[in-house]
């Protein structure tokens, strides 16, 4: 992990280093051209962000993985980033067991729908062992259970000209995936964990797997997922509600 995070710093520094100020901003024209600009950066005067999401959309496959475990390496002790709903309609879900939650996608796609839980665990069921860090320094290693997103995104039909897929919580977060990141063999939507239905704390009934970034990118308690082809007017317009608490829209590890 922190080797992955001080390779990632080296390379951003690298390009920065080697370009100097007009080649940072001749680096985020090229970015802008190539539609690298994170939605959080402020363009030429947010060279950092650019440049990190920028290099490793560049430099790394899309498609690389991140890291499975077996399950021997799965942590005996599964840490908890904050408490779940204690009011409002997630608390009426939860009393009545999540019988009348379903999930609406909408926005950018052909066929708009929202499925229940069952739904989703008739469709293909995918599992991963990985290791899931967050940016306040703990992390743990978990087998994860659910559908990839790939597949719902299939099923609602992804308009050609969306480009980010954004998810909302019960808890008032909400976060947003680039069409690379979403349609990852690895980003989950995930019901189960460890073999068991997902505890509430981490996001019953339906929580958000997204194996390559942070922790914080891997939305719990998911209320609704939409597709746009612009963040400008979703929330603050930076794509999520992590940079009002000082981290990026892209997590990357
Ligand atoms: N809806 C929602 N999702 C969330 C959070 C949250 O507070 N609310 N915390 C995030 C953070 S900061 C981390 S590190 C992970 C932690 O997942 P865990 O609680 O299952 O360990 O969930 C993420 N997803
Ligand atoms: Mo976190």
């Amino acid at each position: 992990m922190s080797e992955t995070l001080s390779r990632r710093k080296m390379i951003t520094r690298g390009i920065a280093a080697a370009t100097g100020v007009a080649g940072l901003i001749a680096a985020d024209r090229i970015a802008g051209a190539y539609g690298l600009i994170p939605p959080d950066s402020g363009g030429v005067w947010g060279p950092g962000e650019t440049l990190t999401y920028a290099a490793q959309r560049l430099l790394m496959s899309h498609h690389s993985m991140a890291r499975e475990f077996n399950r021997s390496d799965v942590s005996k002790a599964i840490p908890v980033s904050g408490e779940p709903p204690s009011a409002g309609q997630y608390k009426e879900l939860l009393e009545s067991s999540f019988r009348n939650w379903r999930i609406p996608i909408d926005g950018m796609v052909a066929r708009p729908a929202s499925f229940s839980i069952d739904e989703l665990k008739r469709m293909p069921m995918s599992s991963q062992i990985t290791h899931q860090a967050c940016e306040e320094g703990w992390s743990f290693i978990a087998e994860w259970h659910g559908v990839q997103l790939s597949h719902v995104l299939n099923l609602a039909g992804v308009s050609p000209a969306a480009k980010f897929v954004v998810v909302y919580a019960y808890d008032g977060v909400w976060d947003s995936l680039d069409l690379a990141d979403a349609y990852h063999p690895q980003t989950f939507l995930t019901y189960g964990l460890n073999g068991n239905e997902l505890p509430t704390r981490h996001g019953a009934p339906l929580r958000l797997k997204v194996a390559r970034q942070l922790g914080y990118k891997s939305v719990k308690f998911l209320s609704r997922i939409t597709l746009t082809d612009s963040l400008k007017s979703v929330g603050n317009g930076k794509g999520s509600i992590s940079p009002d608490y000082g981290y990026s829209w892209y997590a990357g590890i």
